[in-house]
């Protein structure tokens, strides 16, 4: 071969090895990760975080008392990871909730440093709701109270003050909020929680040889870490019985979009978005969530046998495996129908809001300028409702696009780039994903008065002042 044909192949090599690299630095992951279905010996079992015990005999009025609290967590086998967590040392309990309810929240800060905790998806006053105006001081408590007044959901909390939010998270604040009602007491689903009805509470992480978080920041669109933690397990198991299995999936990452499918590229149904559920399952195999957004979904484990492996993964990622086990009774279905979703009127509309999402990094903005506490940036009257249009900027290298989450409210995806939303976008939400040069169109109302943050849920974004904020009156 010439001289110049080596060299040629050699360029041609360097580029490629250029590619592989870029994109896996990109999106995480690489060409050849693992995702065959086997499970290693040693495989850490799925955690299944507890049921906060209602400390309120009356069965109208709950209480809940949640810690944050620092700690020290065992992610690999003889190397502890200092982290942080609610009543624990990593993430949190499941806090259940009634539609008509009155709870009454204890929050208590035991870190040495302000938190705060944002009941994502939870319609309630500003007051309640535990944005960076209602911080807690250390060695402080905070004690909101509200009426829960809204459909049954899978909604979360977290810590949102300002400048420590993502770094709260990454360390482990984080659990999940479930609200029940008479039409999920009424639906034949998996409703046995830990046994057939499994919150997978799905994060990533990069650690440090020492064991601890290597929170750094990589040059596109915020933290994403190297290894995919499940209720705070990395890539865990689930045994699950020859049956219909419930699970209610939240992107709790920083910044990494999933997008869900199983290793046999099995069909599933999607019962419920961020808001509630949806009108009818819907069968699907792959399952897009961004950062904030959640899920609920059925997955039939009654027609494989016995010691079957099939994986759940993202792209070439795996997440996490479901290992089969025995056959069990099982009355549970999979409905036809599940709730009638009441459509918010669009001749109602008062007014039209546009948000303009800009820029990546560190350099990011919303119409045009970064977050400032003292600065309120909307005004809405109480029960208005509004469209909002957002857009997002067309980036450089292929940016990913943004999260969008409001506070204190629902809303309802009217179109997407001018087309109508996919059918799992046609329930009501609290967080859209507006990916990179994308128009998205969304019907709100504000039912609840306060002061409101919405912005963009990859939190590095939103720490470099993706948001603003809107006072409803
Ligand atoms: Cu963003």
């Amino acid at each position: 071969m010439s001289r110049k044909w080596i060299l040629t192949l050699l360029i041609m090599l360097g580029i490629f090895l250029i590619w592989v690299g870029m994109v896996g630095l990109y999106m995480g992951e690489f060409p050849w990760s693992n995702t065959d279905d086997v499970v290693d010996e040693d495989a850490i079992m799925l955690p299944i975080p507890v049921l906060l015990v209602d400390e309120n005999e009356d069965k109208n009025i709950a209480e809940y008392n949640i810690v944050a609290q620092q700690g020290q967590t065992s992610f690999f086998n003889n190397v502890s990871t200092p982290t942080l967590g609610y009543n624990g040392s990593f993430l949190g309990p499941v806090i259940k909730v009634r539609r008509g309810e009155l709870v009454n929240m204890r929050v208590q800060n035991d870190l040495s440093e302000d938190t705060s905790v944002h009941w994502h998806g939870l319609e309630v006053s500003g007051e309640s709701d535990g944005g960076p105006h209602q911080v807690i001081r250390p060695g402080t408590f905070w004690q909101p109270s509200f009426v829960v007044d809204q459909p049954a959901a899978t909604l979360w909390f977290h810590p949102h003050v300002i400048g420590s939010t993502a770094t709260q998270v990454y360390r482990g604040l984080a659990g999940l909020l479930i609200v029940e009602d008479e039409y999920s007491d009424r639906l034949n689903i998996p409703k046995d929680y830990g046994v057939n009805d499994i919150p997978l509470i799905i994060q990533d992480r990069s650690f440090n040889n020492d064991g601890s978080f290597d929170y750094s920041s990589n040059m596109m669109d915020g933290v994403v870490g190297d290894e995919i933690l499940v209720n705070g397990a990395i890539t865990p198991v689930l045994e699950v019985d020859r049956v219909i299995m419930r699970f209610r999936i939240v992107n709790g990452a920083n910044a990494r979009n999933f997008s869900f499918e199983l290793s046999n590229q099995a069909e599933f149904y999607q019962i419920a978005s961020d808001g509630g559920f949806l009108e009818e399952p819907l069968q699907s195999r792959r399952l897009f969530l961004s950062p904030g957004e959640r899920a609920e979904i059925l997955v039939d484990f009654s027609d494989y046998n016995e010691n079957d492996v099939i994986v759940l993964k993202s792209g070439n990622i795996r997440v996490m495996s479901f290992v089969v086990g025995k056959q069990r009774t099982d009355t549970t279905e999979i409905p036809k129908t599940l709730v009638k979703i009441e459509d918010l009127d669009v001749s109602k509309v008062t007014g039209i809001k546009t948000i303009e999402l800009d820029g990546m990094g560190h350099m990011v903005s919303l119409n045009g300028r970064q977050f400032d506490i003292d600065r309120i940036d909307d005004n809405v009257s109480l029960g208005a409702i509004e469209i909002w249009e957002i857009t997002t900027s067309r980036m450089m290298m292929g940016g990913t696009g943004h999260p969008f989450h409001i506070h204190g409210t629902r809303f309802q995806v009217l179109s997407r780039n001018g087309r109508e939303p996919d059918e799992n976008e046609r329930g009501f939400k609290d967080t859209v994903f507006v990916g990179a040069g994308e128009t998205v169109r969304i019907i709100v109302q504000f039912k609840h008065k306060g002061i409101y943050m919405y912005h963009c849920h990859i939190l590095e974004h939103e720490e470099a002042g993706m948001m603003g904020q809107l006072e409803v009156e």
